[in-house]
């Protein structure tokens, strides 16, 4: 984890950075290219923005190959002990989502100034290449834009300012110290309360979160917003709480925060050299 130090600093950064972005001109690259309302065409504008965060705890649990993009296999590099970015999706409140909204593919010059810190809090977790909307693959970055950033229109016109604003709301929304600090840290042994980690998000966001779980361990936490970035529940259902901590929910009453484990590669050091003849 970032120390106490450096995390400050960088929201600075990415706060000026912000400010530059959005007081210059619109570049004609960050025009997007509109097919019809929305993804496939016409999609209607969407209703809320879910941000999905990943715990690698878990999702590196399934690394069986490691690779230089994946984020499980960079040793004590790996985003062990804090929730990572999966991505920030425009959402109906029907609970079904549009997708590939526009013919924009994503560049990754666009943001490369935000790289390192995409790195470090958007990592990809996976050596798998996710499809892209035109049917080939690509970056897991690229995936999340075109998937989901071209449908965020019109609160987002540009691949910079989709990145670079939810980098911004995951470090205003910090779900790991809100955990941490109420006693729900990493651990292979301890069981947590579903609905005590519901409430501990509950009331420092005053919003529900999503939670997913694989099995017992949770996968991924979703906060949402309204296109204001005003929190909001994620589901709209006055039983919501209800349903997160029965049958409906994927997480069973008592869940898991697994520590991180090294994949056994020891990280990529010993990925390039198991792979030297590449
Ligand atoms: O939940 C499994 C996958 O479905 C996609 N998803 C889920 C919920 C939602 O609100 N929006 C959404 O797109 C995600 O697909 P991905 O972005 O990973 O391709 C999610 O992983």
């Amino acid at each position: 984890m970032s120390s106490p130090l450096t995390q400050p600093l960088l929201c600075l950064f990415l706060a000026l950075l912000f400010v530059a972005g959005t007081s210059s001109p619109a570049r004609a690259s960050d025009e997007l290219e509109r097919v019809g309302g929305g993804g496939g065409e016409n999609q209607r504008e969407f209703d809320y923005f879910a941000l999905a965060l990943q715990w690698p705890g878990t999702y590196c649990q399934r690394t069986r190959k490691c690779c230089s993009s994946n984020g499980c296999c960079r040793g004590s590099n790996s985003p062990a002990t804090i929730f990572t970015i999966h991505g920030l999706w425009p959402d109906y409140n029907d609970g079904t989502w549009p997708s590939c909204c526009t013919k924009s593919s994503f560049d990754p010059k666009e943001i490369s100034t935000l790289n390192d810190a995409l790195e470090k809090y958007w990592p990809s977790l996976s050596c798998s290449k996710p499809s892209s909307c035109n049917g080939g693959k690509g970056s897991f970055w690229g995936h999340e834009w075109e998937k989901h950033g071209t449908c965020s229109y019109p609160v987002f016109e540009n691949e910079y300012d989709y990145f670079l604003t939810t980098l911004n709301l995951y470090f205003k929304y910090n779900v790991t110290s809100v955990l941490n600090d109420a006693g729900y840290v990493p651990s292979n042994t301890e069981k947590y309360p579903l609905g005590g980690i519901i409430s501990a998000i509950e009331n420092a966001f005053h919003a529900s979160p999503q939670i997913i779980c694989s099995k017992d361990s949770v996968e991924e936490l979703r906060l949402c917003f309204y296109k204001d970035f005003k929190p909001r529940d994620c589901a709209i259902a006055s039983d919501a709480k209800i349903d997160m901590v029965t049958s409906k929910s994927s997480c069973p009453k008592y869940v898991s925060l697994p520590e991180f484990a090294s994949t056994g590669h020891d990280g990529l050091q010993s990925w390039a050299s198991n792979n030297s003849a590449l």
